[in-house]
């Protein structure tokens, strides 16, 4: 007994130390000293020993017992300081090392231009409004004067999304909206995506417009003029010159298409020189915006009445517009989100 304790003790100090991890200690605690570990085994088989061996056996067992919880103690202290170490030394954080930058981005030229056109209207006194994407027939066609046998119908090529509901071909459909529900002084803008099925260098699916108009007692094509030329000049060149051609809508009547100066050559086309102008090809002009009286049939809809109220409207690409103040030449690049191109606006 009294050798094979001296064994016992030798192989548990042994084991102890040569721990390195918090389980492998507790799995030594349950082995040796657990309910059915091989000490307390041992200490509960004393009763089967000789009444005169039982006091100094049961006194080697219980040290070596006490001896084992206190290595295992020790041993546990050991192993956890040693982690705590480990961890401080490998997870420290380099306070001195450089920050990762973050990448600043930048406003899409589109929006820059957006914001641009409705800050000048805003100066004028012109209200935002908005409307939704995908519109019924009637507010997109009809009520602008456009029945179902209407040729003006073809000239939209138009996604549909049922029998009675598009993607907006125009923003014009808001302003419908906003006369069903106001009434008149008006001046509104309205800027938004728009939809029509065509897709090359200069037309998008998917486009951006801002359309409006004015809307009181009194309002004449001098007003138009008015309005549009100082849009013109704050958005262009404050000598910008414009010119009015008739043309016409079905919503407008009369209506207008309007040119401004060749951004590029300032008018002079450069045809005289021998080479055209590269924006103009050579006129001189660039057609920049549609416009008109507002058709009385369109106040009719809307439950106006023509005798009392007049009003113009007019309506612009964004992305044209874009464009020509940054030199760009293919819509696309608008919507390709190439950084090389999206890095060069401010
Ligand atoms: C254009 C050209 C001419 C226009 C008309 C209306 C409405 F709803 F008031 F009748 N909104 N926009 C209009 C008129 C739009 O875009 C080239």
């Amino acid at each position: 007994m009294a050798e094979s304790l001296e064994t016992l003790r030798e192989e548990v100090l042994d084991r102890i130390a040569r721990c390195a991890t918090e389980p492998e200690i507790e799995d030594l605690r349950v082995e040796y000293l657990g309910r059915k570990g091989r000490l307390t085994l041992l200490l509960r088989g004393l009763k089967d020993l000789p009444p005169e061996e039982r006091p100094q056996a049961g006194e080697r067992l219980n040290q070596l017992r006490r001896l084992a919880e206190e290595k295992l103690a020790a041993r546990l202290a050991q192993v956890k300081a040693r982690e705590k170490e480990r961890i401080l030394r490998e997870e420290t954080v380099d306070i001195t090392l450089p920050g990762s930058r973050w990448e600043r981005g930048r406003m899409h030229p589109l929006t820059l231009v957006m914001d641009e056109i409705i800050d000048v209207f805003l100066g004028m006194g012109f209200e935002v409004a908005r409307g939704p994407d995908i519109e019924d027939d009637y507010h997109n066609f009809e009520a602008l004067n456009m029945p179902k046998d209407h040729p003006a119908r073809d000239m939209q090529d138009t996604f549909f999304v049922s029998q009675d509901r598009l993607l907006r071909t125009h923003t014009s459909p808001v302003q419908i909206r906003v006369m069903e529900s106001r009434r008149p002084p008006l001046q509104i803008i309205a800027p938004g995506a728009v939809y029509r099925h065509d897709d090359d260098a200069t037309h998008s699916p998917m486009f951006h417009q801002v359309e409006g108009f004015m809307v009181d007692g009194h309002i004449s094509f001098a007003d138009l003029k008015g309005v549009l030329t100082h849009f013109i000049r704050r958005i262009f060149r404050p000598e910008t010159k414009l010119r009015f051609r008739p043309s016409f809508f079905p919503f407008t009547e009369p209506s207008a298409e309007i040119d401004m100066q060749c951004v590029l050559c300032g008018g002079e086309g450069g045809k005289r020189e021998g080479s055209a102008c590269r924006v103009c090809k050579g006129s001189g002009w660039l057609e920049i915006l549609g416009a008109g009286m507002i058709d009385p049939q369109v106040f009719k809809f809307v439950g106006y009445d023509p005798e009392r109220v007049s009003g113009f409207a007019f309506g612009m690409g964004v992305e044209r517009i874009a464009m020509l103040k940054f030199g760009i030449e293919d819509i696309r690049l608008f919507f390709q989100n190439d950084l090389r191109f999206l890095r060069q606006f401010v």
